[in-house]
Order: C-alpha cells, then structure tokens, then sequence
C-alpha cells in the first residue's frame, strides 16, 4: 500500500544545502523516523502521529549562530509520496511563513551580499569596459514579455529575485560607460555610489534634525560651501529633487519676496506678474509658471543669438513694454549651461538689467554650476554672485550620482519665511534641542530624501582639486572633438565654439554631401540624425541624442560628461556615426 506524507519546509532558495536537506527529510520519511532532530542551525520538527497521517516538518534557517529569528524568506509545502523504496515529490505549493513579510534585514545576508556581488560584477566592473553593450534594446512588447513585471500574491525564492535584478541589470541602459553621452548626467563615480548606498541603509529623512543629526549638519556645510563658491557672505540654501523644483523654489522666492501677502491671500489682488528667461531655457521655468499660476503668456521668453545666449536688449526691451502693458515684471531667469548648446547668458549684463528694474535675479545652473569649481572655466558665471538665487545641479556636470540638486540664495530667511507652515507633529517649538536645525519647513516638502552624502563622499574623497580636474578634463575632451569635427568634411558644427561641453553637429552623408544647401538639403538632413541614432541603439555600441533647435533640422548633441571618457572614445564616436550614416 502507498504512503503519503506530507512534509511543510520553510526554505529561503534551493541551494545546495536546501537540496541535502531536503534529501535527508526524504531518507527519514521512508525510514518513518518521528521526533526532533536538531542541527546546526537548523531545526526540523517532525510531528507524527500515525504511518498514514501527515507529516509535518518545518525548517528555521538562521544566518548567524547566536540568532534565533525566523527569516526564512520562502515556504514551500512538499507533498510527498512514497512508492515502494522511492520517495516522489508529488505536488509542491509555496505558503507564507511568519518571515515573510517582516522588512528585517537580518538573516538576508546572503542575499544582500548576492545582491551587492552582482551590482559589483554586472554594472560597477563592466562601467569601464568598452567591449560591453551601452544597451541591450529590446522593444517594449518585447521587454514587457522578458521580465514578468506583474507582482504576484505569493513571493519569490532569493534565487528568482536575483536572475530577476540580473535581468534588470541586463536590459538598463549603462549610464556608467564612457559611449554613453546622451544626457546631461552620465558616469559611475565609485565614491559616489558608497554615498547613495549608505544613505539608502540608512533610510531616513531629512526633514528634523532628530531624524537626520548627520546629515542635517553635513547639507549645512556643503550648502556652505557652494554658496561661498558663488561668491556669497551670507544666505540659505536646500537639496531639492531636481532642478525642475530647484528653479520652482525659485519663482516662489521670488514672488514672496516681492508681495510676502501671496502666503495668506494667494494671488487675489496681486497684479499680473511676469517673468523673463530664454527662449532656450529649461522647460521648467515654463512648469512653474503652470504651476504658480502665471501661465504662459506671463513667462516671457528673450530672444537668443546664434550661440544661444540672451540678446540683453530684447530682455531690457520686453521689461519696458510689459510695464507698457500695465503689469508687473517681478523676476529675470539667466542659464547658465543651457540645454541643448550648453550656452552661458550673459550673467553680469542681466544682474545690472535685474537690479535697475528691481526684480529678483534667479541663475538656472544645473547644467554648467559645477564651472564654479574650476579657476579655469569659472569666468563663464562672473557676476552671479549678483543673483538673488542659484540652482546648481551636483549630478550633472559634477558626476555626482542622480539626483543631487541645490537651490542657494543669498537671502537668509527668504526660505523659511516663505514656506513654513510649522506642522504640529513634527517641528515641535518644545523639542529639547535647538530647533533651528530642524529644516523641513524651508521647503514645500515633507518627507526628503537626504542627497548630500554621495556629494559630500566625493567632495572628502576627491577634495576640491579633484572636482576641478574632472571638469578642466571634459572641456578639454570637448576642445579635442571640437578639432576632430573641424577636420572632416562629412561633419559640420551647430555651434562653433561651445561654451559648456555640449557639442552639437550634423553629420553629412556622402548622398547629401553635393546637394545644394535648400529646403530639400535640409529636409533629408533632418532624417538622419534619428536613423544613426536608431542604429547605435540597436547595436548597443553608443548614446548620443539629437535634436532640433530654433528652425535648425535635427542635429547631435554629445554631451561630455564623464571624465572617464577619452580620446579614443571621441575617435569611436565619429567614426561610428559615419559607420551608421554613411548609406543614408
Ligand atoms: N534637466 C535637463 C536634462 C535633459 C538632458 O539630459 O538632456
């Protein structure tokens, strides 16, 4: 007669282990042996109470000796069968099991540690090598089919989760390798990492000082710190999630400051107020005009030369006929790196501009702020200690790892003043420390990730020289492929002399190369930056986006950014485009 047992293991993979174990239980369910045994580690209770009843059996694996918690991450209930001397596996089912759902680090030390060897192995030692994809491009249909997105009721081995993250790893695009120059963010800064991920560990939130001690006195300095490097004597400043909120604090500064009623009426009875920025600003100063409620037609947008910076004329001009017009101008946005040419406005020429109207004087550096850290290249931001605020973006020109942005102003309480809404429950007046290092209410924010640390890690590892050194080495890169463009025929330059390093060019297929320069010339030349693009992706062999600006048809722009980037990249880079282009 056939026997069935029924043996309920807890078991966090199928290791080789879980494999012995799991053939011992099996050996001890033929033999019919009841009772406990006990192991190392492992502690399998067998309960039975006749040869036809069910088995139970229930294993705890814990992963130090002296730990006792129950973590085992994976049930799975066997039943089992045994037919003569053979015992089956009959049917297996996963259960929950009391670890399942507890978010306690211990007793995951092999997973995390297998997490962090495949983080090591697959992304931090292959960033360098050049032989690797940038990307492995899968369509989304495709992509959605690979990865199994849904999440189930039930969860999954360690083993299923790290053949999930490696897939993960597999189909991201490699921002960390020197081809990849698409954005204006790119590199794996190793320093930069350990920073995101003890902060990460660490969890917390930067809004009180009880929560974030550390990291409360670390953002003070760095904030500091920058702010002495645009050359201010006194003032405030934040961490913001991106430079998008970085320019919106800015316009909201900017309007309390010139009506501090807009905190308890809003906007009724203020008059039509106007703000001034490049035609080629970000669009964010566009989105915090939506999101302000100035719309559109009051973000007025200057017009720009041929190398993209502000005509200060038309700025001077487009004041006087608002105030024509019978509105208010109350704010004048500079960028300093715009977005695509990487142009720097004529920051001194519109403080004067700013202060004569007396409007607020908000400097858009995410891009090209991290200039301030080379004596070289600082010259491009002269006068900007003249503006009311600055945004200045660590994660791009810098390398810090996404997303570290900062909004510094030079006006000490502007900040508090304007956003503080002094909640109850968590900035206590009564606390027993100084609650002046309590930050949160300096910001729209509640909860906040901390963004400093990765900075400040790089800032202690590289010291200031190394910052320097990063970016005197991308403006020399971009000298170099300026001059490698400058020597072929089939490419020509959108902008002469970049002021950042952005350096946007057309590329011109031999079938174009003897076309006269009209409508038609121009038309076919629009198609081509997005099939080579479409080409280097599907090859996986390097990144660079394209764009139009102005009534210019499509064009490259190859964003250096990682200092890692060499020569040879740059050769690579021409030499693929022409590769991909050169049948179009
Ligand atoms: N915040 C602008 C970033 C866009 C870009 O990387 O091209």
């Amino acid at each position: 007669m056939e026997t069935e047992r029924f043996a309920n293991i807890s078991i966090t993979d199928m290791s080789d282990e879980s494999q012995r174990d799991l053939n011992d239980l099996k050996q001890r369910l033929m033999k019919n042996e009841v009772g406990q045994t006990k192991q190392k580690n492992k502690y399998l209770d067998i309960d039975s109470e006749s040869e036809d009843s069910a088995l139970s059996l229930q294993e705890s694996s814990a992963s130090t000796d002296d730990s006792e918690t129950e973590c085992a991450l994976e049930s799975t209930q066997i039943q089992l069968q045994q037919r003569g001397n053979k015992t089956c596996i009959v049917n297996r089912r996963k259960v929950n099991t009391k670890a399942k759902f507890q978010t306690i680090p211990n007793g995951h030390d092999k997973f995390l540690t297998d997490t962090f060897q495949l983080i090591m192995k697959e992304i931090v030692q292959k960033a360098g090598d050049r032989s690797e994809k940038v990307v492995d491009w899968k369509a989304p249909e495709e992509l959605r089919a690979l990865m199994d997105l849904e999440p189930k009721a039930v969860g999954e081995s360690h083993e299923k989760l790290l053949s999930r993250l490696q897939d993960i790893i597999k189909y991201s695009v490699k921002t960390g390798h020197p081809h990849f120059v698409n954005q204006l963010f790119s590199s794996l800064d190793p320093y930069g990492l350990a920073g995101q991920i003890v902060t990460d560990a660490l969890n917390t939130s930067q809004y009180t000082y009880e929560t974030a001690p550390v990291f409360t006195l670390m953002e003070e300095t760095v904030l500091k710190t920058m702010r002495d490097y645009i050359g201010y004597t006194e003032g405030n400043g934040i961490f913001c999630p991106g430079g998008s909120i970085s320019n919106i604090m800015a316009m909201n500064c900017a309007r309390f400051k010139m009506f501090p009623q807009t905190k308890k009426y809003g906007m009724f009875g203020l008059p039509p107020l106007v703000v001034y920025t490049s035609e080629l600003a970000h669009y964010s100063i566009k989105k915090a005009g939506y999101l302000l409620g100035f719309g559109d037609d009051n973000v007025r947008l200057v017009k720009t030369d041929s190398e993209g910076r502000i005509i200060p004329e038309d700025l001077e001009k487009q004041i006087q006929e608002t105030k024509d017009e019978g509105l208010t101008p109350f704010m004048v946005v500079a960028t300093a790196g715009t977005t695509v040419f990487g142009a720097f406005d004529p920051i001194e020429k519109m403080a004067e501009i700013s202060e004569k109207h007396g409007l607020w004087y908000h400097v858009d550096g995410a891009w090209g702020g991290g200039v301030l850290m080379s004596r070289q290249h600082r010259y491009l931001m002269k006068g900007v200690e003249r503006a009311d605020s600055v945004t200045w973006n660590p994660h791009k020109l810098l390398g810090v790892p996404q997303q570290c942005s900062c909004f510094l102003t030079r006006h000490v309480k502007v900040l508090q003043e304007c956003h503080r809404a002094d909640a109850k429950y968590l900035f206590q007046k009564d606390k027993f420390y100084d609650t002046s290092y309590d930050t949160g209410d300096k910001t729209f924010q509640c909860g906040r990730k901390v963004d400093v640390l990765k900075y400040w890690l790089m800032w202690k590892a590289k010291g200031s020289e190394g910052f320097e050194q990063h970016i005197n080495r991308l403006f020399d890169n971009t000298k170099y492929m300026v001059e490698q463009l400058n020597k072929r025929d089939d490419f020509r330059m959108v902008v002469e002399k970049p002021d950042c390093t952005n350096v946007c060019f057309w590329y011109i297929p031999p079938s174009l190369r003897n076309m006269p320069e009209g409508p038609e010339f121009w038309d076919k030349l629009h198609k081509v930056a997005p099939k080579v693009k479409e080409g280097m992706i599907r090859d996986g062999t390097m990144m660079i986006t394209y764009q139009p600006q102005k009534d210019l048809s499509n064009f490259f722009r190859l964003v250096l950014q990682n200092s890692a980037t060499t020569y040879e990249d740059m050769d690579f880079f021409i030499n693929e485009i022409e590769r991909l282009g050169k049948d179009l």
